[in-house]
């Protein structure tokens, strides 16, 4: 999978994906990321991306041209699978978009800044928008940087068997059980008995009923079947 993001703090989207999974998905040519400057774009001496709204009203908003030229760029290169644009106002991602979205070949992302992105490329680039919850960031790079991560994750060999990605929280629509690791004592902290006890089947019945129980105490919504 490729994918271009489209940012005026590409520094915001180095590091990212420099450390651990998404490294290793990189490297082993699973995952590309290629982060464009739309500042290398930006108009006159003063590389300008962004103007006030008509109409008047506070907050700047990022102009058509310099994202159109970046836009058209990219699409004489390759076709995409879908251009997102990351906004608050955009369709809530969630583990189930995340595995449709790990099934394409390109994407394409443009991160909003200030007041948003002049509604004309929108309409005209913009395939689907995705807004990562119920809050407000100061721009779509961390956004950006969250899709990435979450898609680069479940392409297949980027995990290995044993932490493999259908075993994760949501998956299967419940939380995860409680994990222990050594020592088996820690203060007077006991890890549970049935952990330590050999009977794997004892031990994913446990997991199970914990997930559920985890589930029904903390996310009820998860098991009415409404999300
Ligand atoms: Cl994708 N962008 C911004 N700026 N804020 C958000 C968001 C995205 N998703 C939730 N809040």
């Amino acid at each position: 999978m490729r994918i271009d993001i489209i940012t005026v703090l590409p520094e915001l989207l180095q590091s990212p994906f420099e450390h651990s999974i998404m490294q290793r998905a990189q490297e082993k040519g699973l995952l590309e990321v290629v982060v464009h400057n739309l500042r290398d774009f930006g108009l006159g001496k003063h590389k300008q991306v962004d103007d006030y709204q008509f109409g008047g009203g506070a907050g700047m908003v990022m102009m058509c041209e310099p994202l159109a030229n970046c836009l058209d760029g990219l699409l004489a290169q390759r076709t995409y699978d879908e251009v997102i644009f990351l906004t608050p106002d955009g369709e809530r991602y969630q583990q189930r978009m995340a595995n449709q979205l790990s099934l394409k070949k390109n994407l394409l992302l443009i991160c909003g800044h200030y007041k948003g992105i002049d509604e004309r490329i929108r309409e005209h680039y913009v395939t689907r928008e995705i807004s990562i919850g119920d809050y407000v960031l100061s721009g779509g790079e961390l956004a950006a940087a969250i899709v990435v991560d979450s898609l680069g994750r479940l392409l297949p060999g980027v995990l290995g068997d044993e932490q493999s990605a259908l075993l994760d929280s949501f998956q299967d629509d419940l939380l995860a059980p409680p994990v222990y690791t050594r020592p088996a004592k820690f203060r007077d902290w006991d890890v549970p008995d049935i952990l330590l006890s050999g009977h794997t089947g004892k031990i994913d019945d446990w997991r199970y009923e914990q997930a559920l129980a985890r589930t029904k105490a903390r996310r009820p919504d998860l098991l009415d079947g409404d999300e």
